[in-house]
């Protein structure tokens, strides 16, 4: 047996043995900790077992439709104790500390607490005590497909694990072992997911205030080192301007990746007063995972996130003035390659 069929074994046991599942992600969740947390519940539902999804804070708008016929369950933090269930089953996230306010909870839990960790984060901690760690998938909903079967699916689960893939490859664009997502993808579009939509509700600006939201971060285009580095901002009163959702500008920051030259990009994003949470990609071969590590964050080489407390203006410098000596080392590593 090789190390990934002992792990859908021991995975699909725990499926089979537990009742009450408790499923959680990361902070800020996108849509493949979401979708992969949806698609997993759905697969749970239809087993007939009992599940809750775990949340720190409300279902953003923009992935309610991944609670299709509204009968998932999701509680807010407050509201849960981790040792009511049997299992505990976290998607998508590579460190206790990912999981935000669930963070001590989950690292005070005793040895004999079942915890499933599911993730392709290479800076995964394995702080379950199952842990599937699987870096050549492109998101954790495709690891879902492939531990569980494709015998498992329905069509809510399918339309969620979907998502999932959509959203982490750029839908097919990018991410490791593309081929591999579209495997574990073609067992979802076997049922009637409208792939158009799903392509909409993830990445499209469809509202007015989206728009103009846009159109304000924009307006503070700016660029470092000779347009290698772009970055723009938004304040919370852009927020309370346009009577925007915290979630409006979801997605922003992969609009500018395709800015011509443009090597590493940041959105700094002030949904809440003084936390600034920073989405960032990478266009060539240096980790922003890595580099939003040390800032507390974290995630792959060409997309992470962090968030930081303070001042926009501080924030931005800060960042900016780190990202231009990192980028020096990996220019100097480079060229150390070149000639070596
Ligand atoms: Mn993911």
């Amino acid at each position: 047996m090789t190390e990934t069929q002992k792990h859908a074994a021991a995975f699909r046991q725990i499926i089979k043995d537990k009742k009450q599942f408790l499923l959680l992600t990361h902070l800020d969740p996108d849509g493949d900790a979401l979708g992969s947390a949806c698609g997993l519940a759905y697969i749970l539902k239809k087993m007939k077992k009992q599940v809750v999804i775990g949340l720190c804070e409300s279902l953003p708008v923009r992935y309610e439709f991944l609670n299709r016929d509204e009968s998932l369950r999701f509680l807010q933090h407050e509201r849960i104790n981790l040792s009511k269930y049997d299992a505990i089953i976290v998607l998508d996230a590579s460190t206790p500390a990912r999981l935000d306010k669930f963070e001590n909870q989950i690292k005070s839990l005793g040895s004999e607490v079942c915890l499933v960790n599911i993730d392709h984060h290479g800076d995964n901690s394995r702080f379950g005590t199952l842990n599937i760690v699987d870096t050549d998938s492109a998101s954790a909903s495709q690891m879902i497909i492939e531990l569980l079967g494709a015998r498992a699916l329905d069509v809510n689960s399918a339309w969620c694990l979907y998502a999932g893939i959509v959203h982490d490859t750029g839908s097919f664009r990018h991410g490791v072992n593309i081929k591999r997502a579209h495997e574990a993808a073609i067992h979802c579009l076997v049922f009637p997911v409208d792939s158009k939509q799903v392509y909409n509700r993830l990445f499209s600006l469809e509202t007015e205030v989206a728009l103009r939201l846009f159109s304000r971060a924009l307006s503070r285009l700016n660029v470092a080192e000779r347009g290698r580095i772009v970055y723009m901002y938004l304040v919370d009163e852009d927020y309370r301007e346009f009577k925007a959702e915290p979630d409006a500008a979801t997605g922003f920051v992969n609009r500018l990746v395709m800015l011509e030259g443009a090597e590493i990009v940041l959105f700094f994003n002030e949904a809440e007063s003084n936390i600034i949470k920073v989405s960032l990609r990478s266009n060539i071969e240096f980790s922003v995972g890595d580099f939003a590590s040390m800032f507390g964050g974290g995630g792959h080489v060409r997309a992470a996130g962090c968030r930081i407390e303070g001042i926009m203006e501080k924030v931005i410098e800060r960042m900016v003035k780190a990202l231009r000596l990192s980028l020096e080392i990996h220019d100097r590593r480079n060229e150390a390659k070149g000639q070596g």
